[in-house]
């Protein structure tokens, strides 16, 4: 058996509803995205720790920009390229 674990920024973009857990609830509303049932979030920001909020200081070292659901982060953000 093969098992998979998520990097920080993938989970906080799996955690779709942004509530610090990854949930069946999750996957519902990213299915009902994809069949264009529920509008898909705002994509944001977040840190190296998967955390949507925290201070600008010298302990944040990364920032990524994630789309809820996209737990792959396969999302390309082309209009801040
Ligand atoms: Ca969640």
């Amino acid at each position: 058996m093969c098992e998979k674990s998520l990097t920080l920024p993938n989970k906080a973009a799996a955690d779709n509803n942004a509530n610090g857990a990854i949930e069946i609830g999750d996957v519902i509303s990213s299915l009902r995205q994809i069949v264009g049932l529920e509008e898909a979030p705002y994509a944001r920001i977040v840190d190296q720790n998967g955390h949507h909020k925290f201070m600008f200081d010298d302990q944040v070292t990364e920032l990524y920009a994630v789309a809820a659901g996209d737990s792959d982060l396969s999302w390309v953000p082309t209009e801040i390229l």
